[in-house]
């Protein structure tokens, strides 16, 4: 059954479902888009074998992804690693990937995740149906740059133990090249955020959802990462392998509580935005 949450301590607007009964949400998503939801939570939308298949094959060298350091430009220092080029800016990239690589890196992302669930069912087919039942009827599809090619479908990103996600909100890109772009067809003011769980660490890793909107007044005007989020009222979310999450990454502020225990935690998400002719649903990584 969809069970939809809605008691004082927990302020987030919640539904959760399983795979199996997606029609209960036909248009779940755009739930979160005109702001009537906050948070939806797909259970076992992959199967946990097959994410701890390809987490397996993730781990060896030859999964044909191009990683990306996070944190330090020299990737072989301990740090966050995202497998693929992503839409959005960090400390190596601070103003977002250069628009030749990122498209390049897309179409190297597209294949090598081909591989890498081949065995196990093809990652984008599931995810572009999970999408469809979740978007109202309207076409699902992954956005075009102008020279025709495509971005990233999603990116794969893996945190080591010891660490976490900063506390960030999910709409201050105006400055990254390949956002603007989309924004020229897309309302982004407010842009959605999922990801499936591959793997999750033995402890720690959750998903953490702050109180504190976008534009709060306690809030600073930058959207500088790392800053306190102490003080505010947030709520957590444990997810086993398979789990899909979508958020209003972009009207609260959020975080990843730090990963304990040896194992990293590994997720596979990115960004949906639904076209201002109102007929699209885009996502990419
Ligand atoms: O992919 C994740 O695990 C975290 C997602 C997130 O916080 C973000 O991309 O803004």
């Amino acid at each position: 059954m969809a069970t939809e949450t809605a008691v004082a301590s927990e302020f987030l607007r919640t539904v959760e479902v399983h795979a199996g009964e997606l029609d209960r949400l036909p248009d779940g998503l755009h739930r979160i888009f005109r702001d009537d939801l906050d948070v939806l939570i797909v259970r076992s939308a992959f199967p946990a074998a097959t994410m701890g298949h390809v987490v397996e094959l993730l781990q060896r060298t030859e999964h044909g992804f191009v990683r990306m350091p996070q944190e330090f430009h020299d990737i072989e220092r301990e740090q966050i690693v995202f497998y693929g080029d992503a839409m959005s800016h960090n400390s190596v990239d601070e103003q977002g990937p250069p628009m030749e690589r990122y498209l390049a890196n897309a179409a190297i992302w597209r294949e090598a995740c081909r591989q890498l669930f081949a065995a196990d069912g093809d990652y984008e087919t599931r995810l572009s149906a999970i999408f469809c039942s979740l978007s109202g009827g309207r076409r699902v599809d992954v956005p075009h740059y102008s020279d025709g090619r495509t971005y990233g479908p999603s990116t794969i990103r893996m945190i080591p133990s010891g660490r976490g996600a900063p506390f960030h909100i999910d709409n201050y890109f105006d400055g990254v090249e390949g956002w603007q772009y989309l924004a020229k067809t897309m309302n982004l003011q407010y842009p959605i955020n999922f990801f499936t769980m591959m793997s999750p660490p033995e402890g720690g890793g959750e998903i953490e959802v702050s109180e504190l909107r976008f534009n709060d007044p306690r809030s600073t005007a930058d959207g500088a990462i790392n800053k306190d989020d102490s003080g505010f009222a947030s709520q957590r979310f444990s997810l086993q392998a398979g789990d899909l999450f979508a958020f209003a990454a972009g009207r609260f502020w959020h975080r990843v509580r730090e990963v304990r225990g040896p194992r990293p935690r590994w997720t596979i998400g990115g960004f949906l935005g639904f076209a201002t002719d109102d007929r699209t649903l885009f996502y990419w990584g």
